[in-house]
């Protein structure tokens, strides 16, 4: 069983009703505590305190995160900032478990990467499927569980272990093959929607599109997509326009395709606008400039076009950028623009997607590295894992002689050492995996 968030996203192609492009998010993510064990005893004719029958808590959930693929925006995190996986239930009477807290389902679009607030490590680039990032805490342990053949009736149990929660950022960056960038108005959501499935708003200003559109482009059964990166202009990298914002999405693109008004109908150079542009990437990254990339001279049908595309095809092809000439209003030459799209397309690497630092220690690990781990609950010190199970196995807590050796162990595996760091002092009461004892240092 598990939650999922968001429960409804907004439906591919409506993403121009969204009244505000988010793609970064911090936020809070925690998994369930575990249900703490119980103490109880069976309740038996004529007898006082029949056997222990406390069960054991049930496991939190776990926090996971899954990609959505008709998200598009991390604007539902926009409200909503708080995630916390359910609590495993407490163990009950008759020996039975407490239920095990729900998974928390955390979806999100593809190309998420997600930070750890407080190290700045990648935690996860989620391009498909899901990732548990946070596990449960274990539910604790009965009394039922602590019967030995001298401890006939246990009057303790193991609380669940409680989870810490913790910051993470999310940055979207647009999984797209291919990013079309130029001027505001010089056609590029026009191009957008004659290549692919995506209705991006059209019109005759400048920023009109104020967040990156994405379509599915099919030619020749292979299918690849295509972002329109509004809002470059002179100063772009600087931050002017929509500035640095989407730029950076344009850094996973394989390819691009700068998009021109060879119309000139604003008063601009077509060739000084191409420059301009270029200069932009050059500042933002150097390794956008060395994205392959064709050129589409765009509003071929109207007047003067022929002349500026003329031009502008002798200023780049002897440098080796090939221009298309193209009405992306009338279809007029999209057909060849798209073809050699493909052709290029399949001569690239898939990107690489952004390395991950793996995860610290506490995000996956329940127990330290040491094999233990202490925790301190109502004045009494816990220690659990897998060495203190191995320490008490080795023990009779009857004889004197283990029960040195059993010291020495301690010691040896810096139990004690852990211990004095948590605060414990001689006196205090400490449970190892259910065993109680005396603390004396
Ligand atoms: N005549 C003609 N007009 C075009 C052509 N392509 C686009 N337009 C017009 O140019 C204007 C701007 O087109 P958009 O596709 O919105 O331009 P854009 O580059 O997405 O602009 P922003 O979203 O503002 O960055 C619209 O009025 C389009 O109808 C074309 O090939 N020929
Ligand atoms: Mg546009």
């Amino acid at each position: 069983m598990s939650r999922v968030f968001p429960e409804r996203s907004v439906p591919v192609g409506r993403e121009d009703c969204l009244t505000m492009f988010v793609d970064k998010a911090r936020i809070f993510i925690k998994a369930g505590d575990g249900g703490d064990g119980c103490v109880s005893f069976r309740k038996e004719k004529y007898v006082n305190a029949g056997g222990p029958d406390g069960g054991d808590g049930g496991d939190g959930g776990n926090i996971v995160f899954e990609v959505d693929h008709s998200m598009r925006t991390l604007m539902d995190f926009a409200y909503q900032r708080r995630f916390e996986a359910q609590p495993g239930e407490r163990g009950k009477k008759k020996n039975m478990r407490g239920k095990n807290g729900e998974d928390l389902v955390i979806r999100v679009p593809a190309g998420t990467v997600i930070r750890d607030d407080e190290t700045g490590r990648v935690v996860a680039d989620m391009r498909e499927g899901r990732r548990v990032l946070l596990k449960g805490g274990a539910g604790g342990k009965g009394n039922a569980r602590f019967v030995t053949p001298t401890r006939q009736t246990p009057s303790f149990a193991t609380p669940g272990k409680k989870t810490k929660g913790r910051y993470v950022r999310l940055a979207l960056l647009s999984i797209a093959d291919v990013g079309l960038i130029g001027f505001p108005n010089v056609g590029k959501s026009t191009l957008l929607s004659a290549t692919t499935s995506a209705r991006p708003k059209i019109a005759n200003y400048h920023f009109t599109t104020l967040a990156p559109n994405l379509g599915g482009a099919r030619r020749h059964d292979q299918s690849f997509i295509i972002a329109d990166i509004p809002g470059l202009i002179e100063g772009a990298s600087e931050g002017a326009g929509l500035g640095h914002d989407f730029l950076r999405h344009v850094e996973r693109t394989r390819m691009l395709i700068h998009v021109l008004d060879a119309s000139g109908s604003e008063g601009r150079d077509v060739i000084e606008d191409y420059d301009i542009i270029r200069r932009e990437l050059a500042n933002y990254s150097q390794a956008l400039t060395e994205r392959p990339e064709i050129v589409a001279a765009n509003k071929m049908d109207l007047p003067d076009a022929a002349e500026n595309a003329k031009r502008l095809r002798e200023y780049l092809e002897p440098r080796g950028v090939k221009v298309f000439e193209v009405s992306a209003q009338t279809g007029e030459g999209v057909d060849e623009l798209l073809e050699a799209t493909y052709q290029l397309l399949m001569t690239l690497p898939l990107p690489e997607p952004v390395r991950e630092d793996g995860v610290v220690e506490e995000w996956s690990l329940e127990r330290d590295d040491q094999g233990f781990e202490v925790y301190v609950q109502d004045g009494v010190y816990y220690v659990d894992g897998s060495v203190i199970k191995e320490i008490m196995l080795r023990t009779n807590p009857n004889d004197p002689d283990s029960m040195r050796h059993f010291q020495k162990l301690l010691i040896d595996f810096g139990v004690i050492k852990a211990l004095r760091k948590a605060g414990a002092k001689t006196g205090d009461t400490v449970c190892l995996e259910g065993m109680e004892f005396e603390f004396v240092d």
